[in-house]
């Protein structure tokens, strides 16, 4: 085999790759060539029939080809792809010049919104998180937070019942009882989720979320619970908000009490949200009773407890200026994105 033979490959693979009119047929004639069982190829397996003397510079012409005609290939490859590219733009309707669509990026939503600036606060002052299933045995959501057999909030009307003794859960505060059952004292918890109840109007909803606090410790009095209520109060609504404390009644926490702030929309003065009244409730609260702590094997002549439970419908709906609590749950995406 002689140089010549390989010379005359290389000049009519090059001839064919010039005469390609688009990359799937210069790819093709590529492989011809210097596929696996291309004309190249085939050459090198005449290297057995030559002396040894002769096969070191056979190599070296084999290689040298095979170096040119890839070289050639990617020039030639990279000119018809452009060429392909110019022509199909210039046959689509595609003008690259347009602008993109736009793409929506998602929100939280205005209560997942508050939930995070509520944990965000009270995490300042050492609360943390902890989450309870939204079905609860009758009995943590009921019987072990000291409510009597026959209090009304047990009743169908207010609580949706479920099979062998379960509840949606009414409130937040079964998660009191199973953090005292389960964790070391002293302890400050905060407890966000959904809740249900038989209920339903322009400000009370069927299924709603609430933020418990509880914080036991030995020698807890109201005073801390005020100064924490305070605190909160304040970072969320603003620092000229004051609290103020009615006395209540909570099977759970005795003595109870509702907490009412200073009408953020009108700074106390009266105005059509807060019914001309200066004061918005936000929550319940209380020390916790001493029947709950000894329940869930706390000794209460040892440790007292504060907790709170706040409505986040409503915060949101005085932070936001709303007046309907359904527009929450109706997915209206142009409602949802002012919340960014
Ligand atoms: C409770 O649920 C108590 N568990 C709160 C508590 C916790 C008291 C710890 C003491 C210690 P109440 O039923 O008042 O309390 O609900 C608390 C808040 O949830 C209310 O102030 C209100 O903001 C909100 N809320 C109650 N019912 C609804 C409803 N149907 N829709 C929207 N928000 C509601």
């Amino acid at each position: 085999m002689s140089t010549e033979k390989i010379n005359q490959i290389v000049e009519e693979a090059k001839a064919s790759f010039q005469s390609c009119q688009n990359p799937d047929e210069l790819y093709k004639s590529k492989v011809k060539v210097l596929g696996k069982k291309g004309a190249l190829s085939l050459v090198m397996q005449e290297m057995k029939n030559l002396s040894p003397e002769e096969r070191p510079a056979f190599g070296q012409s084999v290689n040298e080809a095979k170096k040119s005609l890839e070289s050639l290939y990617a020039s030639l490859s990279e000119e018809l792809v452009k060429q392909e590219m110019a022509q199909k733009l210039a046959q689509s309707m595609l003008d690259p010049e347009l602008p993109g669509f736009e793409v929506k990026t998602g929100t939280y939503h205005p209560i997942e919104l508050v939930i995070r600036e509520m944990i965000d606060i009270l995490s300042r002052i050492g609360f943390s998180v902890r989450l309870g299933p939204l079905i609860e045995h009758d009995d943590l959501n009921f019987t072990a937070l000291n409510f009597p057999e026959d209090h009304p909030a047990r009743e169908m009307q207010d609580t949706f019942y479920m099979k062998h003794d379960h509840v949606l859960r009414t409130h937040t505060s079964p998660i009191q009882v199973r953090t005292l059952r389960s964790e070391s004292l002293p302890l400050r918890i905060l407890a966000p989720g959904s809740v249900f109840r038989c209920d339903s109007d322009t400000t009370h909803a069927p299924n709603f979320y609430q933020v418990e606090g509880l914080w036991v410790d030995k020698k807890v009095s109201m005073a801390h619970l005020k100064g924490v209520v305070d605190f909160f109060a304040k970072s969320y609504f603003g620092d000229k908000t004051q609290t103020r404390f009615r006395p209540s009644f909570f099977p759970f926490t005795e003595p109870s009490a509702e907490v009412d702030c200073t009408c953020p929309l009108c700074a106390g003065q009266g105005c059509r949200v807060c019914s001309k009244t200066g004061w918005i409730e936000i929550g319940g609260c209380g020390l916790v009773h001493p029947n709950v702590l000894k329940m869930s094997d706390v000794d209460p002549d040892q440790w007292q407890g504060f907790a709170f439970g706040f409505g986040v419908e409503r915060m949101a709906m005085i932070k936001y200026r709303l007046s309907d609590i359904r527009l929450f749950n109706e997915n209206d995406l142009r409602f949802l994105e002012q919340f960014r």
